[in-house]
């Protein structure tokens, strides 16, 4: 005798029993004897087969996986009684992968004793937004919270034009919501962006079109460089008076020889 049991729109569960008392547990449909459809009617009167346990026309199946109960990820698997979640990779764990596996925070870390170092966050611990890795540097009174982007410390620009621009985009090692999380429930936050320049025009005369920006995150241009504010468009020489050249708000715009 030959057993075919069509997968399609069947189920087979695994089952806690132990393997001599194994049997099947699940539903099966168009079963078919020696090529021959066997017949059901047959079997429910008693006339063929011995069996124990068998409803016809319902699947009894309660899919224990469907909602899926795991959060944040977890994978779903069942068994006839239970389900249960596996939470590896997903930074959580618990039954249904519901706790965080991370500290919210660098001052968390602080508070536990921790040291600067690379460290996993989860800003809003059991919520939804997922860990990310960032750097903690506690060396001050004041702990920073550093998210890493994947530019190299320099990056050549060169070659530049009005027709051909060159752009550089910065990919930070956490999502917008992530960066969101940390800066919204910071006392202070800043971003660093240096500039080294030769022959060089960054943000052209002090009435001309700028040469160059950066876009923030609303996707809003901005032609401030280091150490200088919103809404000016000057470099910090530009704000204290001391530029190479004084016609310049910027000594990138002086088209010095040197860097
Ligand atoms: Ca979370």
């Amino acid at each position: 005798m030959q057993y075919r049991i069509p997968s399609l729109n069947g189920y087979f569960l695994q089952t806690q029993a132990s393997p001599s008392q194994r049997s099947f547990q699940g539903c099966m449909q168009l079963i078919q004897v020696d090529d021959h459809l066997a017949d059901l009617m047959a079997v429910e009167r008693g006339m063929l087969g011995a069996f124990e346990n068998v409803s016809l026309d319902m699947c009894a199946i309660i899919d224990r996986c469907l909602p899926n109960h795991c959060e944040h990820g977890g994978r779903c698997t069942q068994t006839w009684d239970i389900f249960s979640c596996s939470c590896d990779g997903t930074g959580y764990t618990g039954a249904t992968c519901h706790t965080s596996l991370y500290e919210q925070s660098c001052e968390a870390y602080k508070h536990l004793g921790k040291y600067s170092d690379v460290y996993w966050i989860d800003p809003d611990g059991s919520g939804p937004l997922g860990p990310f890795r960032v750097f903690c540097n506690m060396t001050e009174d004041k702990v920073w919270t550093t998210v890493v982007n994947n530019l190299p410390a320099q990056t050549a620009v060169s070659g530049s034009s009005r027709e051909r621009r060159t752009m550089l985009q910065l990919n930070y090692s956490a999502t917008m919501e992530q960066i969101s999380a940390i800066t919204d429930g910071a006392d202070h936050c800043e971003q660093h962006i240096t500039y080294t320049c030769r022959s060089s025009r960054l943000l052209n005369t002090p009435d001309g079109t700028p040469y160059t920006w950066w876009v923030g995150r609303g996707n809003e241009k901005h032609f401030y460089w280091g150490g200088s504010g919103p809404g000016v468009q000057k470099c910090s020489c530009g704000i204290e008076h001391n530029c190479i050249d004084p016609k310049h708000y910027c000594n990138c715009d002086a088209d010095q020889k040197q860097w």
